[in-house]
Formats: structure tokens, C-alpha cells, sequence
């Protein structure tokens, strides 16, 4: 591999970019006129316009991808996440075209994009699933046999979804013919894909997930968990590793790590992926979905695992062994990622377009950003509305809880709003302190009142220390030495 292009914007293309250049391998941008002047075209050593901004035109145009990477000779192109990087049909192309592409086989993540097949894939594998059904259903009698069998509440799920798109919960047999109707329909017109399955609902579970590294030479590792259970409407907040349950267990976290292994054998999985998992309040675990990317929260695993992921993936895409086992990899020490959203939370999350007149970073020992930003640039409204991750890291996770506080003081963005504020309650937050909280975090704990009553008491402390600090400079005026 000597020329990676990068079918990719923002934070991830530069970050993909880095390991790159690192490695000594040249690199190349692709753009949509929106994003001429964007960090991530100047970083590259070669960038090549796909067209206009909306992404249909431009970021998702399989042949336009493909074509600027014949143009300048890349012989390799990683997708990064969102756009194109689940895309069975552009990997495909990819290798038809004689080009690498740093993912998974088009097989693994057809079998994963559809939730019923992957249910199928790993079903010999002894891995543990949600009580339910394993197959697409249309029969409302049967469904309402199957509910009685698994027990209210159930959620209907579409079988072409995936991060919560599609989802009903059916508290009882009388809800049942409507909801299923109603999930058929909305899967039909969101998916073109109208099959659904049920599963019993799993009430307030956390969301963990594993993230795996397979080479091409039968080796599959796991590089343990993240907690990512703060979101709100399945738009992930906070990401963290390790997870506080799962210090406390270690034999549960083995066991999760090996069911993720073994995932990722049932689909013959190459590269970097994730098996999502939720864990009830008493310490069952089932598996959701295999994400087959990598994923926006991977740095909080790279900081407590000291493993590159991208620099993996591209040693794995080109055909080297893992050089490492099992039982060399260790968790040390604690991260946190904070996702930075140009979001109004003081309105209900509106996406807030306009420019950074300012926009300065924290930084130190234990601080890392990964953005795509420059102070003066305009946010595009076509495309993810997430415009940086603050990451932290300390030796427990009590110190990387403070140094998230100070870095997110120390983060300055004026003429947009941000869920920056949004993400200083959070972490502030009593039950987050206490790793004691489910998916239920932010409907149960969060409301725009909550950031306005934290901002009116910070003023009240501020007036109070300016107004002490006068009667100091008071006395010291009156009482000369
Ligand atoms: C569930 C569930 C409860 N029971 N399945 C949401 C995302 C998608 N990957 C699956 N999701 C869920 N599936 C059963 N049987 C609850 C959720 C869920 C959730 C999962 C992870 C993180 C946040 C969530 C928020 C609401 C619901």
C-alpha cells in the first residue's frame, strides 16, 4: 500500500490521515464544493473534487470515488465511518476496480447490514440473544404467540434497520396488531425492506460494545469494551473505556470479549469491527448488531489499549498477522469522549449553522481532539452535524471525569451553539459520577432547565468571587504597609 484515499470529510479524514503519513503513506483527499478550503483537502498530499456539496452527489457516488482513486493511482481506499463504509456494493466495486479497501469483505457486511441474517451468522456460535424470534414476521397471531411466550413489554424491530431506526415497544397483546402494522409499514417506506422480528424488551440496559481486530490469517482479538449508554434518540453522547459494571466483573467481560470474537469468526471478519451488546441490571448480556467500520468512539479504546486502530486496519488490509495476542493486550488507565455537536440544546437539539468566530481548543497531558475545524470556517449544513470529539485521558476514571471538566472549560466556540454545555452537565452529573446509570440517562436526568439552572449558578459564584475580590482590594487600599 503506498497511496490511501480517504472516501471521507471532517475529523475522521484527518484522523485516518495521520497513522497514514505516519506509515509513510501517501495520501489523497476527495472533496464536494462545500468543502474546498476544508482541513482535511489541504492535509492530503493530492485532493480531488467529486462534486457538489449534497452527498448524493458527491461523498456517495461509488464510480466518482473509484474514479478519483484510478485518477491519482491509490491502490487503497478506506472509508472511514458513515457514507460509504457499510456499503457491501462499493467494497465490491473497490476490489473489482484491483483496489484494496480497508474493511471487511463484502460478505461480513452484507450478513451484518441485515439484523436477522446476522442473528442466523452467529446463532451456532453459543452466543447469547434477546428471547424472541429469529425471523422476519408478517402473522399478527403469531405474534401475539410469541409474546405471550417471551412476555410483555416486546419490541418489533426492523430486520434492514440498525441503530434504532424502525423500533416499537408493544407493552401488551391488545397494542400488538396496530404497532406491528405500523412497524411494517414505516420499515417498508424507511428501508424498502417491510420484514420485522420481535424480541422481548430489555428494560433499561446499558449499551456495551466490543470492539475486534481479525487478520486475514485466522487471528481475532478483542480490545475490550466501551460504555456507551449516555445517547439521546440512539445519537451517541458520551462513549467511555473502560466500563464501571464490568471492572467489577472481569469473568463478564471475558465473556463478552469472547462472544465478540466469536462474531466476528461467524461472519469471517477481517479488520477493525464492533459487536454491540446490552447488559441488564442483572448481568446478562445479548447481542445486538455488528457494526462493520470504524467507528466514531474508537480513540477512547485506543487510549487505554495503546493500540493505533487505523494503522491496524491498514496492516491487516494489507495482509500482515496481528502482532499481537490475546493475552497481550491490557487495559490501563481511564477514557472519555465527549462528542461535540453543532447543536442548540437549549432547543431541542436544532443543528446551529453559522461561523466559528472563535474557536479555540483546550489542550495538555491527557487531552486529545480529533476535529475537523479551523476558527473563521463556516459549518456546512449538508452534512453529520458533529464537529469535533474532546477526548480525555487520567490513571483512573476519576481523573479523566476532572480533566474532561477542565478541558471542556478550556474548549472556546463562539458564533455557533454546541452540546458542549450539554456534555459539562453530563459528566457534572451525580449518577454519571457514580457509573450508575442505563440507556435512560438523558431522558431521566436531562432538560433544558438543568444546563440554564448549572449556568445561572456559575454566575451567581462568579459575581460572588469579583465581588470578594474588591473587598480585598479594598482593605488592601485602605490598610497601607
Ligand atoms: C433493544 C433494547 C431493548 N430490548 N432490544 C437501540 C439501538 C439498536 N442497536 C438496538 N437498540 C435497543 N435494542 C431489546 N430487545 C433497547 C435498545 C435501545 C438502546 C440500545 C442501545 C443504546 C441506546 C438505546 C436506547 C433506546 C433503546
Amino acid at each position: 500500500m503506498k497511496k490511501l484515499l480517504i472516501a471521507n470529510r471532517g475529523e475522521i479524514a484527518l484522523r485516518v490521515m495521520r497513522t497514514a503519513k505516519r506509515m509513510g503513506i501517501a495520501t489523497v483527499a476527495v472533496y464536494s464544493e462545500a468543502d474546498r478550503n476544508a482541513p482535511h483537502v489541504r492535509t492530503a498530499d493530492e485532493a480531488v473534487l467529486l462534486g457538489p456539496a449534497p452527498s448524493n452527489q458527491s461523498y456517495l457516488v461509488m464510480d466518482k470515488v473509484i474514479a478519483a482513486a484510478k485518477q491519482t493511482g491509490a491502490d487503497a481506499i478506506h472509508p472511514g465511518y458513515g457514507f460509504l463504509s457499510e456499503n457491501a456494493e462499493f467494497a465490491r466495486k473497490v476490489e473489482a476496480a484491483g483496489i484494496i479497501f480497508v474493511g471487511p469483505k463484502p460478505h461480513a457486511i452484507e450478513v451484518m447490514g441485515n439484523k436477522l441474517a446476522a442473528k442466523e451468522a452467529v446463532a451456532d456460535y453459543d452466543i447469547p440473544m434477546v428471547p424472541g424470534i429469529e425471523e422476519a414476521i408478517t402473522d399478527v397471531e403469531l405474534a401475539k404467540e410469541i409474546g405471550d411466550k417471551v412476555g410483555y413489554p416486546i419490541l418489533i424491530k426492523a430486520a434492514a434497520g440498525g441503530g434504532g431506526k424502525g423500533m416499537r415497544v408493544v407493552e401488551n397483546r391488545e397494542e400488538l396488531k396496530e404497532q406491528m402494522e405500523r412497524a411494517i409499514s414505516e420499515a417498508t417506506s424507511a428501508f424498502g425492506d417491510g420484514s420485522v422480528f420481535i424480541e422481548k424488551y430489555v428494560t433499561s440496559p446499558r449499551h456495551i460494545e466490543i470492539q475486534v481486530l481479525a487478520d486475514s490469517h485466522g487471528n481475532v482479538v478483542h480490545l475490550f469494551e466501551r460504555e456507551c449508554s449516555v445517547q439521546r434518540r440512539h445519537q451517541k453522547v458520551v462513549e467511555e473505556a473502560p466500563s464501571v459494571p464490568l471492572n467489577l466483573a472481569p469473568a463478564l467481560r471475558a465473556r463478552m470479549g469472547e462472544a465478540a470474537v466469536k462474531c466476528a469468526k461467524a461472519c469471517d471478519y477481517l479488520g477493525a469491527g464492533t459487536v454491540e451488546f446490552l447488559l441488564d441490571g442483572e448481568g446478562n448480556f445479548y447481542f445486538l448488531e455488528m457494526n462493520t467500520r470504524l467507528q466514531v468512539e474508537h480513540p477512547v479504546t485506543e487510549l487505554i489499549t495503546g493500540v493505533d486502530l487505523v494503522e491496524q486496519q491498514i496492516l491487516i488490509a494489507r495482509g500482515e498477522k496481528l502482532a499481537f495476542q490475546q493475552e497481550d493486550l491490557k487495559i490501563r488507565g481511564h477514557a472519555i469522549e465527549l462528542r461535540v455537536y453543532a447543536e442548540d440544546p437549549l432547543n431541542n437539539f436544532l443543528p446551529s449553522i453559522g461561523t466559528l468566530e472563535v474557536y479555540r481548543l483546550p489542550s495538555g497531558p491527557g487531552i486529545r481532539v480529533d476535529d475537523g475545524f479551523e476558527e473563521g470556517m463556516d459549518v456546512p449544513i449538508y452534512y453529520d452535524p458533529m464537529i469535533a470529539k474532546l477526548i480525555t485521558y487520567g490513571a483512573n476514571r476519576g481523573e479523566a471525569l476532572a480533566k474532561m471538566r477542565e478541558a471542556i472549560d478550556n474548549y472556546h466556540i463562539k458564533g455557533i451553539e454546541t452540546t458542549l454545555s450539554f456534555g459539562r452537565y453530563v459528566v457534572g452529573h451525580e449518577a454519571f459520577i457514580s457509573g450508575n446509570f442505563d440507556t435512560g440517562f438523558v431522558k431521566n436526568h436531562y432538560s433544558p432547565e438543568a444546563i440554564l439552572e448549572e449556568r445561572e449558578e456559575e454566575q451567581r459564584i462568579g459575581a460572588l468571587a469579583g465581588a470578594m475580590a474588591f473587598e480585598e482590594a479594598l482593605q488592601q487600599l485602605r490598610v497601607p504597609n
